[in-house]
């Protein structure tokens, strides 16, 4: 039986990746003199903060030469300059029919918790005017592997105290699909059907996303 929903958040609840954008843009320039793209940016969606700093390393051909140490600078000026962006956040900044779904799903009785790579996720949260919303977030500095492994989606059905059968989980990248198939949840694309081939069931944008269509691809699954 359907209880709960799993929520990613960057892509989902509302377009962090634009910030982190702008923040990586900036530091990965100043500190390490590489000039990254969008293209870029799209690799670094739903990757730990360290592993984006890797991946940006990489990406300029300097991956073997910062220390942890420097590396750690780097990663904690990225998370200042972020903070900053973050600050001007609005419930404006929900992304559209993100506010009404969760409306719908506490009026039928679900509960729902985020499964975001972000440690700024509560922070975020706040921000959006959507604290109550939430019976949890997970601490993902508690994590061993970061999506598409399936911890993540794991522990966040665990903190609404259902089993991974009684969840959807809602992702927009393609590593997280697979880490809520992966942990045995129902999941709910949001995005380009070819890139979220893998999901149950896929909606083109959150304004797309329809709580009777997930109650009935899941029953239909289910039965
Ligand atoms: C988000 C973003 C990633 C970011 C990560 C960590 O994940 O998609 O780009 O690197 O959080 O963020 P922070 O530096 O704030 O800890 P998600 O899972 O919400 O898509
Ligand atoms: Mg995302």
């Amino acid at each position: 039986m359907l209880k709960g929903f799993v929520f990613d958040l960057d892509g989902v609840i509302t377009d962090t990746a634009r910030y982190h954008y702008e923040a990586w843009k900036h530091v990965a320039q100043e500190e390490a003199g590489i000039t990254i793209n969008e293209s870029v940016n799209e690799q670094l969606k739903g990757l730990s903060r360290m592993d984006s700093l890797e991946t940006i390393l990489k990406f300029g051909h300097k991956e073997n030469r910062y220390t942890d140490t420097e590396k750690a600078v780097m990663a904690s000026e990225k998370n200042d300059y972020y903070l900053k962006l973050i600050k001007n956040m609005t419930p404006k900044d929900i992304l559209p029919g993100m506010k009404d779904f969760l409306k719908a799903l506490h009026e039928a009785g679900y509960r729902a918790s985020i499964a975001s790579a972000s440690k700024n996720a509560p922070t975020i949260i706040d921000r959006l005017g959507l604290t109550t919303s939430f019976d949890g977030i997970v601490d993902p500095s508690l994590l061993k592997k970061g999506k598409p492994d399936p911890e993540i989606f794991e522990r966040a059905a665990e903190l609404l105290q259902f089993d991974n059968s009684e969840v959807v989980g809602l992702e927009d990248a393609s590593a997280g699909i697979a880490g809520i198939n992966a942990a045995g949840q129902f999941s709910v694309g949001i995005g380009d059907k070819t890139i979220l081939k893998d999901a149950d069931l896929i909606f083109p944008s959150t304004a797309d996303v329809d709580l009777k269509a997930i109650e009935k691809a899941f029953n239909d699954q289910n039965n």
